[in-house]
């Protein structure tokens, strides 16, 4: 038995320079860290994320009772208990804690200490994280979802999509799906230097440069496509986070343009996109609670993937809903909109089993933790959302994905993209 010996949390910084909660936990031999991800286009159904609002000395935005938490309360009740046993510790917590959404200890809190646990049980295993999860062998790699152009609440550049994505659809393994990946962002690039525009990033590292149109934004990276020498719709393939919510005023959507329009013709604008760009997969196409306009998508196109975020917060109650509604056909993940490792599993054993596809995501506001990388293989998630290859907290979880590929060897494949 691998017992807990402490909890220690801290305060430390995010990649958009917020304070966030790192929670390290020992056992006797060893020790494991992981940091708490924050997003910004977040859903109301979200678990809570506790920050000081009173303490003007951090603008309101420290994480220092979270803290102060985890190294009281948390830690007096996890000592002793043994660190393999995930489901008992996260239950514990969510018990101690008995409101819906984590209002009182903070899913901030939690989720660090429940992502510590996993991290230390696979040392303590003398296994890789990948191979702690709910897969036990046949691992298989997931195609990235690179977010190449910002816009949203990530970007200040009056872009109505929060990402354009590209999937590299015909990679032959994750090496190869990150080469090509590499080719259509060096060629957007150069593009957008051609265009006078500035190429600055935005918080999730894709380019954030000063264009308002979504067409200008798909125009531009499916001349990067060809470029690179491959084929839209074949080899890569456009994604979008809509990220609707955000665009969403009295029943009325502005995702096209800045006009606000109705369900129906917000539908009609997108089949048009879909078809002419030959679009693969849309997030969040309308907002969290129109769950009939997410059911009318669903009947207006064929063979596109459908993927609720904010609709479903990684929440299983949620997820029944959108099944039963024919909402959508795959869910993102993110660990922190529910709060446990385990509550995350639960949702991702379910979504399997209604055929649904999953997509492990980091946060706008995320770090060096690699933990989401190691997720994404561990439960035979086909597709990673990331980021672009910029800035060190995106570029890492690739990495780690190389690594993981690395140590699979031969073995390695990728996941299935249909
Ligand atoms: C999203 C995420 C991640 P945020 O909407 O999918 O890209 O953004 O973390 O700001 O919610
Ligand atoms: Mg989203």
């Amino acid at each position: 038995m691998s017992k807990i010996l402490k909890v220690k949390a801290r305060q430390l910084y995010d990649s958009r320079g917020n304070p966030t909660i790192e929670v390290e936990v020992f056992t006797k031999d060893n020790s494991a860290k992981a940091i708490c991800p924050s997003g910004a286009s977040t859903g109301t159904y979200e678990a809570f994320e506790k920050r000081d609002k009173q303490n003007k000395k951090y603008l309101g935005k420290s994480v220092l009772n979270a803290v102060k938490i985890v190294n009281t309360i948390i830690s007096k009740k996890l000592r002793g208990l043994n660190v393999h046993n995930q489901e008992k510790i996260d239950a514990l917590m969510i018990n101690l804690d008995g409101t819906k959404q984590k209002n009182k200890l903070g899913a901030n809190s939690i989720l660090a200490v429940s992502m510590a646990v996993k991290k230390v049980s696979s040392i303590e295993k003398k296994i890789p994280l990948f191979k702690n999860f709910i897969i036990k062998n046949n691992f298989k790699l997931p195609y990235p979802l690179m977010n190449i152009i910002n816009g949203g609440v990530h970007a200040n550049n009056g872009l109505r999509i929060q990402e354009f994505m590209i999937r590299p659809d015909k990679a032959k393994n994750f090496s190869d799906a990150m080469r090509i990946c590499f080719l259509v962002i060096k060629n957007l690039r150069k593009l957008i230097e051609k265009k006078g525009l500035s190429t600055s990033v935005g918080d999730e590292g894709g380019f954030a440069p000063m264009i308002s149109s979504n067409s200008q934004a798909l125009d531009l990276i499916i001349a990067a496509i060809k470029k690179s020498g491959f084929t839209n719709g074949i080899d890569v393939s456009i994604c979008l986070d809509v990220a609707a919510n955000e665009l969403f005023k009295k029943n009325k959507y502005s995702i096209h343009s800045k006009k606000y329009i109705s369900v129906k013709k917000s539908i009609a604008e997108y089949v048009k996109i879909i078809k002419k760009y030959k679009i693969k997969s849309v997030e969040d196409p309308f907002a969290e609670n129109d769950w009939l306009a997410w059911n009318k998508l669903m009947k207006s196109i064929k063979k596109v993937q459908i993927v609720g975020d904010d609709l479903y917060v990684t929440n299983l109650e949620r997820l029944k809903k959108g099944f039963l509604n024919l909402s959508s056909n795959a869910i993102l993940i993110k660990l922190n909109q529910i709060g446990t490792v385990s509550e995350t599993l639960d949702v991702i054993r379910f979504a399997h089993k209604i055929g649904f596809k999953t997509i492990i995501s980091h946060r706008s506001g995320d770090s060096e933790d690699t933990f989401i990388a190691d997720l994404a293989v561990g439960t035979a998630s086909n597709q990673i959302k990331t980021g672009s290859l910029a800035r060190s907290e995106r570029v890492a979880k690739y990495n780690q994905l190389l690594r993981i590929e690395e140590n699979l060897g031969k073995k390695s494949t990728m996941n299935k993209i249909n």
